[in-house]
């Protein structure tokens, strides 16, 4: 590397890292509460071997490294006390959120994923965004029951324990609500990629092919065209879904990344219904319904439906067309050096996987192929990276992905140009983060 070429530094936005002071706080708190654990431990661990700083010349001034802190001289803490980990306190910034430009109707409410703090691909559970219609219960799974019913031989009622001692799969998706970067169409540039993306998340799900639990109701092969989910909480969330894509890969799933799900996830029992969007996953999933024409429920003909310029609404658009953001850097954080900048983000398509990812630093003029990350699974999230070297001046930095069907994520006035503006959901135009010359990073709309 050259000297323009050092690594770049890039102060996080408020929703990635504590702000100094709050810092200076824990870590002073921390060193009296080790201070007393040394203390404390003196009389047992006496004579403890602390290791030496290192004598190298030419680093005079590098107190963080030639000082021995306070963890590198006493004991340590035993294992954690906690039955269940947290993350360090160092970490406590990093939330799911409300996000300030919307309104909260009682119980119908949005927390978005942090995806600005993320690596890799996996939303980590506690950080899952959650959108429940009519709030989120903790439902007991002992008088848990899915029903399956409808053009089927035999109707059954399953209890939790008979869904889990039969052969399940574990499989990673995205999930992502169909208003996912609702507000853009809008050209409302909320600040942080948490707020224009964070309606996705991407998790292992585990549990039985829903193809499996219909083919032990004798399900009518010839007649059944769709099946209806239901959730049983008091949004009446029921969705219609075909058969071809419940046949393919669509789950009823208890467990995601390992453990149960979360309550606010469904728990114990909610649909996974691979690139479709979010409402189609239904949660605290109940009832199964086999049935020859689609239901037209509330949630597919006055909500979740697309006004076009013509004023038609489009129905049942429900797949998650191909998209991809930048993470990093993203609106709200700032670069604080020229140089060398790794830039990452996340590309997925609900029709397959990930083939190709572009990136411009120049708002589009030019483009350069990312690196992709593994693993490379359908209707899964792909890590990219790339590296740039920032010369300090104002740049637009944009993704665009291409799926295994070819399909290329669109500009925002292409799709503007076919959907209008009108819309509220399904907007998976490339998104574009502006750094000013001070290297502080926003949200802007360019093509
Ligand atoms: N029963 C039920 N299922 C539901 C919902 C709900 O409110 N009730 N919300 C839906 C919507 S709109 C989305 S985007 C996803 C969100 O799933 P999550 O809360 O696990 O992120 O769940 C879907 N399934
Ligand atoms: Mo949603």
């Amino acid at each position: 590397m050259s000297k323009t070429e050092l690594p770049g530094r890039i102060r996080k936005a408020p929703e990635g890292f504590l702000d100094p002071a709050q810092i200076a706080k824990v870590q002073s708190g921390r060193r009296d509460f080790l201070r007393n654990a040394f203390l404390a431990a003196g009389a047992v661990a006496a004579g403890t071997a602390a290791a030496q700083p290192p004598k190298a010349a030419g680093f005079q001034g590098e107190s963080e490294i030639l000082d021995l802190p306070e963890h590198s001289k006493g004991l340590g803490q035993p294992v954690a006390a906690r039955g269940y980990g947290a993350p360090s306190q160092f970490e406590s910034n990093l939330q799911r959120r409300e996000s300030p430009g919307l309104t909260r109707v009682s119980a119908a409410s949005v927390s978005f994923t942090p995806l600005q703090g993320l690596f890799g691909i996996i939303t980590p559970n506690g950080l899952h965004f959650e959108r429940h219609h009519q709030g989120w219960w903790d439902v007991d799974p002992s008088r848990h029951r899915l029903m399956v019913m409808g053009l089927v031989k035999q109707p059954k009622v399953y209890t939790m324990d008979d869904l889990m001692r039969l052969p399940s799969v574990s499989r990673m998706h995205f999930i992502e609500c169909g208003a996912n970067t609702g507000m853009e169409w809008g050209n409302v540039a909320v600040p942080t990629v948490q707020y224009t993306h964070g309606m996705l998340s991407c998790c292992e799900y585990t549990g039985v092919p829903l193809a499996a639990l219909l083919d032990d109701c004798g399900f009518d092969r010839a007649a059944a065209r769709y099946v209806l989910a239901e959730g049983a909480d008091g949004s009446g969330m029921t969705r219609t879904i075909s058969i071809d894509r419940v046949l393919d890969d669509v789950l009823v799933a208890w467990a995601m990344n390992g453990e149960m799900l979360r309550p606010e996830n469904g728990y114990p029992l909610r649909l996974v219904a691979p690139g479709l969007q979010g409402v189609s996953w239904v949660k605290w999933l109940r009832r199964v319904e086999v049935g020859d024409q689609p239901w037209g429920t509330k949630d597919e003909t006055l909500h979740y439906v697309d006004l076009m310029p013509d004023g038609v609404a489009r129905q049942y658009s429900s797949i998650q067309e191909c998209k991809s953001v930048i993470t990093s850097p993203s609106g709200g954080q700032t670069l604080l050096d020229k140089g060398f900048h790794n830039v990452t983000g996340l590309a997925w398509s609900g029709r397959g996987r990930i083939k190709r990812v572009d990136v411009s630093f120049d708002g589009g003029r030019n483009w350069r192929t990312a690196r992709l990350e593994k693993p490379d699974e359908p209707k899964c999230l792909r890590r990219f990276n790339i590296g740039w070297v920032w010369d300090g001046g104002p740049a637009i930095l944009q993704s665009r992905a291409i799926d295994d069907t070819g399909y290329v994520q669109p500009k925002i006035n292409q799709l503007r140009a076919v959907r209008g503006s009108r819309s509220i959901y399904h907007n998976n135009a490339i998104q574009s983060w502006k750094v000013a010359e001070g290297g502080e990073v926003s949200n802007v709309q360019a093509y």
